[in-house]
């Protein structure tokens, strides 16, 4: 037994030491997936080889909720997300009453159009439309496209569109409801149903998808804390049969929302947690973070469970090249720093202080960055430290910022780097005296 114990510690000390000495960068995403705002009810579309995430928006002073609009975020590898902000809000529907209530959307194409399905609590489910998923987005009926005698149960919309080209929308808290949608997505057809066989443990936030003739419908599941669970179905109008949970409810969370997608061949939840400002105060207020991980089907089509939302999230897909202009508001993670957007810049990073950083995860240097250029705007000098694999990691360059006379007198400073080869975790770390020290809205390597 001795001996066996030994031998056991033996290999786990090699491990450990290769490991160390290999010092391999991390390439795994760390949750919830963004923090420079708090994002909830996770609505993820794939379009043209890019992950389109909306999602609602729990406001920074939120004690409960308090939802004004819609933000979006893009991503090509499941690690790194870029900010595009607001995509849409209350403002955009003229008939909307109240000045609250903008929960949780999602996003689909049809014809070259994208419809954005947007609940208003209690004010009912209005409709948008846009040529392009990045917006803008307009209201092109001028009124509720749900307009039921339970408006105040009428949220969550989920659309769907089968195989037959059959639209249909889904909705509701407690209960599940549906409609069809005629082909042009912002009229319906027929009556509204509410679903009979109301799904085991479905709480609210339906999520509708087909994979290989199968019908899945998840839902924030069992409350509360609400998990994500679902049911599957040979038919868009059920009866859905319960298979489980795909990510267990916690006491971690409390509420939660699925989103769930295929890309580039592997598959992936997602849903929301009070994680991120759980790490910064302990009283409770309404502002969580979307969170994602990679979930494996089985043979039969039901699909494997996780306990919770990984702390390393989804492995990253492909490595970024940072040879081509890169926005700053593209990060895997962050800290300190919030994000804002203006004509000149569109998003960029703002409320930058001393030690606060971005991290990109898994750039590819390839044989060597010499150069970076840094787009940043500023009334303070600081500078920005340009690190790899770690926060205190190898420093390959320092970037002045001198004042610009203006926080949104935008300049490029170019630096000279230390060479770095392969692919690495980049770290701009940000340092100064003064305050807040500048804005912060784009960069690029060069050769
Ligand atoms: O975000 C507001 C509401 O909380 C959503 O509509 C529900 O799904 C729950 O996440």
């Amino acid at each position: 037994m001795i001996k066996f114990l030994e031998l056991r510690d033996t290999k786990i000390w090699l491990v450990l030491g290769v490991l160390f000495f290999l010092n391999l960068p991390a390439v795994k995403a760390q949750k919830p997936i963004i923090q420079t705002k708090y994002t909830a009810d996770p609505a993820p579309m794939v379009h043209n080889d890019t992950i389109f995430l909306y999602t609602s928006h729990d406001e920074d002073d939120a004690k409960g909720f308090k939802m004004l609009d819609w933000l979006l975020y893009t991503s090509t590898d499941m690690v790194n997300w870029t900010e595009h902000g607001i995509v849409a809000s209350l403002k955009d529907f003229s008939w909307a009453r109240q000045d609250n209530g903008a929960w949780a959307v999602q996003c689909i194409e049809r014809n070259g159009k994208f419809y954005l399905y947007c609940p208003m609590h209690g004010g009912g489910i209005g409709v948008l439309v846009s040529d392009s998923p990045y917006g803008p987005f307009k209201d092109p009926i001028g009124k509720k496209l749900i307009n039921s005698d339970h408006v105040w149960n009428d949220i969550d919309p989920t659309p769907f569109i089968d195989d037959d080209g059959q639209a249909y929308l889904y909705w509701g808290n407690p209960d599940l409801y549906y409609v069809k949608l005629n082909e042009d997505m912002i009229s319906v057809s027929g009556e509204i149903v509410k679903e009979p066989t109301k799904p085991k443990n479905y709480q609210e936030g339906p999520w509708v998808w087909k994979r290989n003739n199968h019908y899945y419908l998840s839902y924030a599941s069992t409350c509360c804390p609400e998990g994500i669970g679902y049911s599957m179905s040979n038919s868009p109008l059920g009866p859905w049969e319960y298979k489980g949970m795909i990510v267990d409810a916690s006491e971690k969370t409390r509420g939660n929302h699925p989103g769930i997608i295929d890309y580039k061949g592997k598959s992936y939840v997602f849903g929301h947690s009070y994680d991120l400002i759980k790490s910064e105060t302990s009283t409770f207020y309404e502002r969580r973070s979307v969170d994602a991980d990679r979930i494996i089907y089985n043979e039969d089509g039901t699909i494997q469970n996780h306990s919770y939302f990984t702390k390393e999230g989804p492995e990253q897909i492909e490595t970024v090249n940072p040879f081509r202009r890169i926005e700053a508001e593209t990060m895997a993670w962050s800290k300190g720093v919030k994000s804002d957007k203006s004509k000149e810049a569109g998003v960029y990073l703002t409320q930058i202080h001393n030690g606060d950083y971005i991290q990109v995860r898994g750039v590819d240097f390839v044989k060597g960055a010499k150069k970076i250029d840094i787009i940043a705007a500023s009334l303070n000098a600081g500078t920005v430290e340009i690190r790899i694999d770690n926060v205190d990691g190898e420093l390959i360059g320092i970037c002045k910022i001198e004042n610009t006379g203006g926080l949104q007198n935008w300049k490029t400073f170019k630096t000279k780097l230390k060479k770095a080869n392969g692919v690495h975790d980049l770290f701009f770390v940000f340092k100064g005296e003064q305050g807040e020290l500048f804005h912060f809205d784009a960069w690029e390597f060069s050769k």
